[in-house]
C-alpha cells in the first residue's frame, strides 16, 4: 500500500502525533514553515489533524485536491470553513462529548475562585500577608443565580454542577428546550439581567461573534461576575474591560479570550478577574480520550469507513 500523507495544522499532543506517525506520513506544519515543499506535497496530502484552535480557510483546503477529512481534537470548530471543506467534499469531525465533564468542571472552579479569592488569597498566604489582617470577604456562591449562554452539552453539564450548590439556573439558547427544568430567556441580555453569574459556553464563529457586548454587561450589573469558557470570540473584550474598569460589573473569570495566547495587559492587572490559559478540557485523562477519537475519526475515514463524529454539518 502507498503511503498515506497527512498534515497536521496544530501541535498534537505526542499521544495523538505518535500514533498517527505510525501509520501515515506526518507533515507538521509544512504549509507554515516551507510553503514550496508543501506545494509538491500538497496534491497527495488525504487528512488534515487540526486541534480546536486550528484556523483553516478555504484558501487551503482548495490548494488540497485529495484531501477526504479535515479531523479536530476539540469540539469547537470554529476555525475551519466546514462550508468550503462540504464544497470540496470533504467531511470534517470533532471530539464531542469526552470532554463535557472536564469543562463543566472548570467553569464551577471558576466561579468558586472568582467567588472565594483563591488566586488572591494563594497569593496572600504566601507573601506573608496574612500576619496584618484577614483577606477582604469574599462572595457566597452556593443559592446564587446563575444565566448559562448555550444550553447544549456542556451547558447541561454545568447545570448539573450548579444544581448541588442550590444554584437557581436561568439559560439563553437558541430555542428553548422544555425538557430541561430550567428557565429560557430569549436573549443574552434578558438572562444576564437576572444572573449574578453568566457562564458563556456556546460556539465560537460569526452567529455568536461578541454577543456579550456592552449592553449585555450593564443587564448583568455591578454585582455580577461574567464567565468565559466558550471562545473569546464570544465577548466583545474592549467592552469587557471597560466594564470591569468602570464598575459596571463586579468581575469575570476568563479561560479563553479574543486573541490567544496574548491577554489584555489590562485584564492582568486587575483583582477582580481570575484568568486560566484555556484550560478547558486540559486534564490527561480527557486529552488522552480527545487523542483518541480524534484518530478514530481519522483513521476511519482513511480506510474507507464512516467517521464516528462528524460535525453536525457533515452528518
Ligand atoms: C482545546 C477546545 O483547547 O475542544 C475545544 O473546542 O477549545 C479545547 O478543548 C483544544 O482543541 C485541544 O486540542
Amino acid at each position: 500500500m502507498p503511503d498515506i500523507e497527512i498534515l497536521s495544522v496544530a501541535n498534537p499532543p505526542p499521544f495523538l502525533l505518535e500514533p498517527l506517525q505510525a501509520k501515515y506520513v506526518v507533515h507538521e506544519r509544512l504549509h507554515e514553515s516551507d510553503p514550496a515543499a508543501f506545494a509538491a506535497i500538497a496534491p497527495k496530502i488525504r487528512a488534515i489533524a487540526a486541534s480546536g484552535e486550528s484556523k483553516v480557510g478555504a484558501e487551503l483546503i482548495a490548494q488540497l485536491p485529495a484531501l477526504e477529512l479535515i479531523s479536530v481534537m476539540g469540539v469547537g470548530y470554529d476555525g475551519i470553513d466546514v462550508a468550503a471543506a462540504k464544497a470540496q467534499g470533504v467531511v470534517v469531525t470533532h471530539t464531542p462529548d469526552v470532554l463535557n465533564d472536564d469543562v463543566a468542571d472548570l467553569a464551577i472552579a471558576l466561579m468558586l475562585a472568582w467567588s472565594r479569592q483563591l488566586p488572591r488569597a494563594d497569593r496572600f498566604v504566601r507573601a506573608g500577608q496574612w500576619t496584618n489582617g484577614p483577606l477582604p470577604l469574599g462572595r457566597k456562591m452556593s443559592g446564587a443565580r446563575l444565566g448559562i449562554v448555550g444550553m447544549g452539552r456542556i451547558g447541561q453539564a454545568i447545570a448539573l454542577r450548579a444544581a448541588a450548590f442550590g444554584m437557581c439556573i436561568a439559560y439563553t439558547a437558541r430555542s428553548a428546550k422544555p425538557e430541561l427544568p430550567h428557565t429560557y430567556l430569549s436573549s443574552a441580555a434578558a438572562l444576564a439581567a437576572q444572573s449574578d453569574y453568566l457562564v458563556v459556553i456556546t460556539p465560537g464563529g460569526a452567529a455568536t461573534r461578541k454577543l456579550i457586548d456592552a449592553e449585555v454587561l450593564k443587564a448583568l450589573g455591578p454585582q455580577g461576575c461574567l464567565v468565559n469558557v466558550a471562545r473569546g470570540s464570544v465577548v466583545d473584550e474592549a467592552a469587557l474591560i471597560a466594564a470591569l474598569q468602570a464598575g459596571t460589573i463586579a468581575g469575570a473569570a476568563l479561560d479563553v479570550f479574543e486573541s490567544e495566547p496574548n491577554v489584555p495587559q489590562a485584564l492582568c492587572e486587575m483583582d477582580n478577574v481570575v484568568l486560566a490559559p484555556h484550560i478547558g478540557s486540559a486534564t490527561a485523562q480527557t486529552r488522552h480520550a480527545m487523542a483518541d477519537l480524534a484518530f478514530r475519526n481519522l483513521d476511519a475515514k482513511l480506510s474507507g469507513n464512516a467517521p464516528p463524529t462528524p460535525v453536525p454539518e457533515c452528518r
